[in-house]
């Protein structure tokens, strides 16, 4: 039986339309549920959209909405872009369905059979942007006596009745977690960011709101709403038919990888783990916090007006340049930043001149001078054998080993090398000039060639999927032999048919588009 795989990204908040950052989170997670398929495994793959607390509760009363309205609009938005992305999720949860409200009440009576919850009054700071509680000691002075989160946003004194968790009772067992599975939390940066935390001692936890309804009610105490994050992380939970734990729960949970940014760490990996342990349920295999998109250096934000909607540059530039680049150009987990001109040298560089240059120019050759039919028969020579090797031990090995550690760029750098090492075989082998003088050698080198692009096409496949479809259809290679596992395969021994290709990735220009 495959060897279930489950993977989930933060779930948004609708209280506006979806920036580049939420695309680059769930294109990341889209190419590992992809890529993980096609290692043979059974993926689950999960998103969607964060609707209580107060940032929507405020945001809807700015735009004179309700947060029900403005959720459901909104929400509408992170879908669409996300099927205009291609992204493969299995599930898009909202935290407004009746199962995740149900789901959070099970959570929330647990955590109170283990006697873990009691009731108190919260006086201290909270950040209605970033919906969390601070300590005095985390914020810095701003300018007319304000005070900043550590995030750099506004935080109000907050005085209410609340239901608090008993997070200080955790600090060990949490630092036995890190110890236990230095995995849990990646990449390294943060894992000590957070350890450095824990080990400074925990405070009780905050866990119930009185001056709002917009919220999972409190099972038992209908005057509280839970705090946002209780339920928002109980999403990975509802999305597996939780409470009932046979079937999916069974199947999937513990959560192979929680992907999230940087700015959650702690609600991922402190928070989270303790409120599973309280529950009695397992702890995610871990938390990867990828890094924060910057647009030409700097955050985007509504006053510098410098706001861009990924679906717009998914729709100039093509949605697998878009994928490509975004795992292509940063080092996942570091910050990066992006620009137009980036995103065109990169696309036309890497895709246009190079991979999409090789297929056009090997399968339109057999399409027009070979009738779309090759069939080697001379024996393969040493530099056949060597470049299948190469192409092989990359697309087999070290793409597969890179990706297995979310390190994108890196194994896109690997499967880059074997596409320079493909083109360069065409420039000496020229099988142009071998037409005349000895067809036998330059069928051996097509088929060679045609082995090479297929296994670049499969391997590359999670990140830039329409493309390589196309290219392995003109290859007539059939959908079940488009996985992993078929690499192993040597196609270049028997017939290859090929149809003419249409150019697959167009040469994009400063200013304009491509024309797809
Ligand atoms: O945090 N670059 O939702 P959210 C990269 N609802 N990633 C970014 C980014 C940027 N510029 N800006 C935000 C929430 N992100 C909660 C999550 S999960 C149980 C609840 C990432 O809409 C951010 O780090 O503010 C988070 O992982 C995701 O986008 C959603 O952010």
């Amino acid at each position: 039986m495959a060897d279930p795989f489950y993977i989930t990204t933060a779930i948004h908040y609708p209280n506006g339309r979806p920036h580049i950052g939420h695309a680059y989170e769930t294109i990341a997670a889209d190419v590992l549920a992809r890529f993980h398929r096609l290692r043979g495994r059974e993926v689950r793959f999960q998103t969607g959209t964060d609707e209580h607390g107060l940032k929507m509760a405020q945001k809807a009363r700015d735009l004179e909405t309700t947060p029900r309205q403005l959720a459901d609009e909104m929400s509408g938005y992170f879908r669409a872009l996300f099927d205009d992305l291609d992204i493969s999720y299995d599930r898009f949860i909202r935290t407004t369905e009746a199962e995740h409200h149900r789901a959070s009440q099970e959570m929330w009576r647990r955590m109170e059979a283990t006697g873990d919850l009691y009731l108190d009054r919260y006086e201290g700071w909270y950040s209605v942007r970033d919906e969390a509680y601070y300590d005095e000691s985390e914020l810095t002075d701003w300018e007319g006596g304000e005070k900043l989160s550590p995030q750099g946003t506004p935080v109000e004194w907050t005085v209410e009745e609340s239901w608090f968790f008993r997070l200080s009772a955790y600090q060990d067992r949490l630092l036995t977690l890190y110890r236990d599975n230095p995995g849990f939390i990646r990449p390294e940066s943060r894992r000590n960011e957070i350890l450095r935390f824990v080990e400074g001692g925990l405070r009780d936890l905050s866990i119930s709101r009185t001056s709002f309804d917009w919220g999972v009610r409190v099972p038992g105490d209908e005057s509280h709403v839970m705090y946002v994050w209780v339920d928002a992380l109980t999403n990975y939970l509802t999305g597996l038919g939780f409470p009932d734990e046979t079937g999916d729960m069974l199947k999937f949970w513990p959560a192979d990888v929680h992907l999230i940014g940087k700015d959650i760490t702690r609600f991922h990996t402190v928070y989270w783990p303790a409120f599973l342990l309280s529950a009695g349920l397992a702890v995610p295999r871990q938390v990867f916090a990828h890094g924060f998109l910057l647009n030409r250096g700097q955050k985007e934000s509504k006053s510098l007006g410098n706001v861009t909607d990924p679906g717009a540059l998914a729709r100039q530039y093509g949605v697998d340049v878009l994928r490509y680049f975004l795992l292509r150009e940063f080092s996942f987990g570091q910050d990066g930043s992006y620009s137009a001109e980036a995103i065109i040298n990169r696309a036309n560089a890497e895709l246009a001149n190079s991979f999409g240059n090789l297929a056009q120019r090997v399968l339109s050759f057999i399409a027009k001078n070979c009738g779309g039919r090759i069939e080697a028969g001379a024996l393969p020579g040493d530099a056949d054998r060597a470049l299948r090797e190469r192409v092989h031990r990359v697309c087999a090995v070290e793409l597969p080993g890179q990706f297995e550690e979310l390190a994108f760029a890196a194994g896109l750098e690997a499967w880059m090398q074997a596409v320079y090492a493909c083109n360069a075989y065409v420039d000496e082998q020229a099988p142009w000039a071998l037409r005349k003088t000895d067809p036998e050698r330059m069928a051996r080198v097509l088929a060679t060639l045609c082995d090479c692009i297929r296994m670049l096409a499969i391997a590359i496949s999670p990140v830039i999927p329409k493309s390589c479809a196309k290219i392995l259809d003109a290859l007539s290679i059939p959908a079940e032999d488009r996985s992993f596992a078929a690499l192993d395969t040597n196609s270049a021994h028997g017939v290859i048919m090929v149809d003419s290709p249409t150019p697959v990735f167009p040469r994009l220009e400063v200013g304009g588009g491509g024309t797809p």
